[in-house]
């Protein structure tokens, strides 16, 4: 295993405290299952050192039953249960709403997003041991291990999702241990969900009648119209980021590359949750006229992205290359971050552009 400074010096790096960064968007085009080394890490405090063997995760299923959990009863009291599913920051690409007026945060690029095939038990499998069942209006509360100005990081889900078969406990990503930046021993994958609600560092969960009261459930992670600033924004006005909408991006080539005339392959992703990609368009100029991509996606994999590709011949000279995506319900993306910008930057899945330079 690489050592953790190796494993930034593959990344771009927002910062190390908490530390945050992503890949260069050519590597995270490079394999449908993004290698754990290469995948973003989206953390709000320190990264903690757990010890697998003395870990546990404490349940209240909030019927009077309470379990505690060592890592071998999550792996033998279970079945194991695998998932190949995309995860995403609420606040990947905020970079390119930047362009309308200053956004808070960190500006991500088109790489805080990643794809995995995490395996552990099935959330829902472990509420039932603990006396859970399907019930309209509960929410699961989950809190870890890392400290977030002094409270523990915590976030919460709707107990349906909680049930659904997809949602796990994870303690492997791609067939390997989760490495500590990653929520090393176990971390909630919840498949479709924007990444806040998938906490890594497990330490305990309750299910209650409320979302969780923790500052990155009641405060952070919610969408604003375009006239709430900072100084006015009402938490209880904001949406809750939960389920992440339609997205795409260009990977390749990366913003002001230099390209031959002739044909050139394009690539990218597009990704909409667990609802499929039925077609992708790609412009070699700014969106004036499209070609459609070839779309790649991995069977049975619902919750994953849809990898694509076009070849576009390319006159010499500056264009701009645009990408946007349509979902199985015929819907797009906008064409301006002027129609979706927000304060904190939250959800840009207008039009990726990408400028380019092509000569003779
Ligand atoms: N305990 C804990 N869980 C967390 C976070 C965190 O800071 N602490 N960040 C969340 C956010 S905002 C995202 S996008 C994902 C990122 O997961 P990754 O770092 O493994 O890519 O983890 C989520 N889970
Ligand atoms: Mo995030």
């Amino acid at each position: 295993m690489l050592s953790l400074s190796e494993r930034k010096a593959c990344l771009i790096v927002h910062g190390d405290q908490p530390y945050n960064a992503e890949p260069p968007l050519g590597r995270l085009r490079a394999s449908y299952r993004t290698p754990a080394e290469d995948f973003y890490v989206r953390s709000h405090g320190d990264v903690p050192d757990l010890d697998p063997e003395t870990w546990r995760l404490n349940v209240d299923g909030g019927a009077g039953v309470t379990l505690e959990l060592s890592l071998h009863d999550l792996r033998t009291r279970f079945p194991k249960a695998m998932v190949t599913a995309t995860m995403q920051c609420a606040g990947n690409r905020r970079a390119d709403m930047r362009a309308v007026a200053p956004v808070s945060g960190d500006p991500w690029d088109a790489g805080a997003i990643g794809t995995a095939a995490w395996t552990g038990a099935r959330l829902g499998d472990i509420l039932r041991e603990a006396g859970v069942a399907d019930a309209a209006d509960l929410h699961v509360a989950f809190e870890s291990h890392d400290m977030v100005e002094g409270r523990p990081y915590g976030a919460s889900i709707p107990l349906g999702k909680a049930m659904a078969p997809e949602t796990l406990l994870a303690y492997a990503m791609n067939g390997e241990a989760l490495l500590p930046e990653h929520g090393f021993p176990v971390r909630a994958v919840v498949p479709g969900f924007a990444g806040v609600r998938s906490p890594k560092w497990l330490r305990r969960l309750v299910v209650q009648d409320h979302p969780s009261d923790n500052p990155i459930q009641a405060d952070d992670y919610k969408l604003y119209p375009s006239d709430v600033t900072a100084e006015t924004a009402d938490r209880a006005q904001g949406h809750t980021i939960d389920t992440m909408p339609l997205n795409a991006a260009i990977c390749e080539p990366e913003r002001g590359a230099t390209l031959k005339a002739g044909r050139n392959s394009i690539r990218g992703y597009a990704v909409a949750g667990d609802r499929a990609i039925v077609r992708v368009d790609v412009s070699g100029n700014g969106g004036r006229s499209w070609m459609q991509a070839y779309l790649q996606h991995e069977p049975y994999a619902p919750f994953a992205w849809t990898f694509w590709s076009v070849e576009l011949d390319l006159p010499p000279g500056e264009h701009e290359l645009a990408v946007r995506a349509w979902d199985v319900a015929g819907q797009t993306q906008p064409a301006l971050p002027d129609d979706i910008w927000n304060y904190k930057g939250y959800l840009c899945t207008c039009w990726h552009r990408v400028q380019i330079s092509v000569t003779e």
